[in-house]
């Protein structure tokens, strides 16, 4: 048996992840857990990713050094990875003299061995931060697809990698302004001289190693595409030195030494790391990654290992996922929509019930979209409806009608005849459960794992113990010992994903703490001997629960920091509190998940296994209407700009509402308006909204502005309409049913309007599909904020 190598996609060290990110780690955790769990000898390493221009920036933006930005950022990852029980042998990270020292080495190689090209460049350079971009700052459009927010060293929605002055219409995004030409000379690793080897070792490699179809297609169309030289140094400080006279004040770029990380952070364990990645012959390394991270990980990283003329470990599997979605669109860090490893914890919602959910959907062959509906569906339905289930009535049976004690061994022969049946049927699944997890086929895998415990519950509802133990105690016994070793094999075969309850249910059938069981007992009916007291191993997620978990991770970062501000003002108010929010919100539930999943005698389901639904975004059907419904707004002059005498960060505006009273708003614009700039500015206000004390300032309403970016980078665009009287309304493009103002002034709660997001993308403000306007017809539009939340 070849030892198994198992890498996660290094997750940059200045970004918290999201769900969509971390099942990388998970997946790679999942597996490694299994091989460990069947006897492989096991490595699973993992770390920051810690240099380039994303860190040196932030930190240059923070006051910080970059050493001190990472540190900091480092712990909270692991704290999350803790969190969620990531089993790594290593956890390391990229800034390590270890990392320095093998990525020089392998650079001095490939120029040894001829594969380093030197060529003077025109790049681009923002005059007004006086700095080379790096490919990452620079936006414009893609010229492949047209999409008008690609970066300059890949297209996201298209795939393309690109050289940011390929870009259309390129611009700085630190500074907005339009990037000049500049020439610097750089190293590059000269791809076509080293594609016959890798495409040699592709062919072999994709195929004995069964990749995921998507690597393989995408790799195929970049080596047609024609590979380029690639650059591989960079104007900056925050990186590793390039060891070659002419270029000390220039650091490898980041792509090129983070796929290394893994092999410095094996270096950082053990001093025996070529045992590992210097023996093809004997390690097989299994990588899991996100699809946008395919080419680095299918060609770059293997060009620069066959390129050094050294015999390295190299990719063997390739695991590269989808994309997860989020309820209406896409994860995203940047505009920090979702829910973030850190979120998940606050939930109260225990890890091994989010494993769940993300392995049961895990997108491996398709993009899938989280929505908070389908979380508590699969959770009600599945992991407690069906598995919880099991254990439970298993278990409460066998402890409340013989005590807990299972039939001595030999009481009947593992032969008779019921008995060979259902386990040559146990055994003919786990042998196919056995074979998905191989390759990593871990969605399939779980849905298996969920359809053998299916099984278990159908044959005790097909076997009604309830009855047969008064005419036949001495069978039923032994039927319910079949089940609680089918239960026994349950707790091995989810221990990779759930390693928490299989720990519980470990204990539960009396195994000593801390004992270990291993796939090899799969099967084998025997060793146990009396069970622990029954427990309930999961709660049903509410309806209550679920409501007040969407309420509070609607919108993006700032809308929540921002509703987190509003609540603590409004004396005690909680923010997402479920009551009367329950109505016309986005997401409000159909009828069939509107039943309560209890656990019963009837859930028995028998899932498919291939089932792979992605319930779409029917929760965001009606977004218009209940906002046009709900939402009054209207146009505001502002006539008077103070600030709040108790908070930094807030002004107190006095508005012309058109009304001969006005009002008053107070709003956190301090820090991106000055006073002037918003004086006898007409702004959107929203008018209906619930009164809120801000630090004892009473807040009528409060005034529409879009942002992006978080913390400091954050950009807060407010929405400023012309040429319309104070007073008139802001409606829906082609809005015909308006809220009365009598109907509904100061009736709408800030939770329930935070749930009816209102968007900007490229400049226009939008409900769902629909359009904003003003009293002149005339869509509202951003300045500064092209694509954000609005708030
Ligand atoms: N840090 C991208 C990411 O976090 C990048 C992966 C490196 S893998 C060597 O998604
Ligand atoms: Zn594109």
């Amino acid at each position: 048996m070849k030892k198994r190598l198992i890498t996660s996609a290094l997750p940059y060290v200045n970004n918290i992840p999201h769900l969509g990110n971390l099942i990388q780690v998970l997946s790679a955790d999942v597996f490694a857990r299994f091989c460990r769990s069947r006897g492989y000898e096991t490595l699973y390493v993992c770390g920051t990713d810690e240099y380039g221009t994303a860190t040196e920036t932030r930190a240059r933006e923070e006051g910080v050094s970059p050493e001190e930005l990472c540190s900091r950022y480092h712990a909270v990852h692991t704290e999350i990875y803790e969190w969620f029980r990531i089993s790594f042998d290593k956890w390391g990270r990229t800034s390590t003299p270890q990392q320095t020292e093998i990525v020089q080495s392998i650079f001095l190689s490939l120029h040894a061995q001829g594969f380093i090209r030197e060529r003077t460049i025109e790049q681009l350079y923002s005059e007004k931060s006086a700095m080379f971009l790096a490919d990452r700052y620079v936006a414009g459009t893609c010229p492949k697809c047209g999409y008008t927010d690609a970066r300059g060293d890949q297209c996201e929605e298209c795939g393309s990698l690109l050289d940011p002055t390929d870009l259309i219409d390129p611009r700085s995004v630190m500074d907005g302004t339009r990037p000049v030409i500049r020439e610097t000379t750089h190293l590059y690793i000269d791809l076509p001289a080293i594609l016959p080897r890798l495409q040699a070792w592709m062919a072999e490699a994709s195929e004995r190693g069964r990749w995921a179809r998507n690597a393989i297609r995408m790799t195929e169309a970049w080596i047609r595409d024609g590979l380029k030289e690639r650059a591989i140094t960079r104007d900056l400080k925050w990186g590793i030195p390039v060891p070659l006279e002419g270029f000390e004040d220039k650091v490898f770029y980041v792509w090129f030494d983070a796929p290394i990380g893994y092999i410095s952070i094996t270096a950082t364990l053990t001093d025996q790391w070529e045992q590992w990645w210097k023996n093809p012959r004997e390690v097989e390394l299994f990588q899991f990654i996100g699809k946008d991270n395919i080419p680095f990980h299918t060609v770059i990283f293997p060009s620069s290992l066959l390129g050094s003329g050294q015999d390295w470990t190299m990719l063997h599997h390739m695991s590269s996922s989808e994309y997860l979605n989020y309820e209406g669109g896409q994860f995203s860090k940047s505009k920090g929509i979702g829910v973030f490893g850190t979120d998940a914890r606050e939930t109260g919602i225990p890890a091994d019930v989010w494993r769940f959910y993300l392995f049961y959907n895990r997108p491996e062959t398709s993009d899938y979209t989280f929505t908070w509906d389908d979380f508590q569906e699969k959770v009600n339905g599945e992991l407690i409806g069906n598995l919880a289930n099991l254990v439970n009535r298993t278990t409460t049976f066998l402890t409340r009608f013989f005590d807990g004690a299972l039939p001595p061994e030999g009481a009947a022969p593992a032969g008779a005849h019921h008995r060979q049946a259902f386990w040559n049927e146990v055994r003919q699944r786990e042998a196919e459960i056995t074979e998905k997890m191989e390759w990593a086929g871990l969605r399939d895998g779980l849905r298996r794992i969920f359809a053998l415990s299916s099984y278990g519950n159908r044959v005790f509802q097909a076997a009604e113990p309830w009855k047969t133990r008064t005419t036949d105690p001495e069978g039923t016994h032994l039927l319910l010992a079949d089940l609680v070793y089918l239960v026994r094999d349950l707790a091995i075969l989810i221990e990779p994903y759930l390693p928490a309850t299989a720990e519980r249910i470990r204990l539960l059938l009396g195994a000593a703490p801390g004992e270990s069981w291993s796939w090899d007992m799969l099967g084998e009916p025997r060793g146990l001997s009396r069970i622990a007291l029954p427990e309930i191993l999961f709660e049903q997620l509410s309806d209550e629960l679920i409501q007040e978990l969407r309420d509070r991770f609607s919108g993006s970062q700032a809308d929540r920091a921002r509703r987190a501000l509003e609540a603590d003002a409004a004396s005690g108010a909680k923010p997402g509190s479920p009551k009367g929010v329950r109505d016309g919100k986005p997401g409000a539930k159909s009828d069939k998940n509107r039943k309560d999943h209890t656990v019963s005698e009837n859930t028995v389901s028998e899932n498919t296994v291939n089932e792979n639904r992605p319930d779409g975004n029917a929760a965001n059907e009606k977004i218009e209407d209940r906002f046009a419904e709900k939402v009054e707004l209207r146009a505001a002059k502002i006539i008077e700009v103070e600030q709040h005498p108790e908070a930094d960060k807030l002004y107190i505006e006095r508005l012309d509402d058109g009304t001969p009273e006005g009002r008053t708003i107070v709003s956190g614009l301090r820090g991106h308006y000055t006073p002037e700039e918003l004086l006898g500015k007409t702004i959107v206000v929203v008018a209906n909204l619930k009164p809120a004390k801000l630090r004892g300032v009473k807040s009528e309403g409060m005034l529409l502005a879009a942002s992006s970016g978080e913390g400091d980078q954050e950009i807060v665009d407010v929405l400023f309409l012309e040429g319309v009287e104070p007073g008139s309304r802001v409606l829906l493009q082609g809005q015909e049913r308006q809220a009365s103002p009598e109907e509904s002034l100061k009736r709408l709660k800030a939770d329930d309007f935070f749930a009816l997001p209102i968007r900007a993308s490229g400049g226009t403000v939008f409900v769902g599909e629909t359009p904003l306007v003003d009293a002149g017809g005339n869509p509202l539009k951003t300045l500064r904020v092209s694509d954000g939340a609005v708030g």
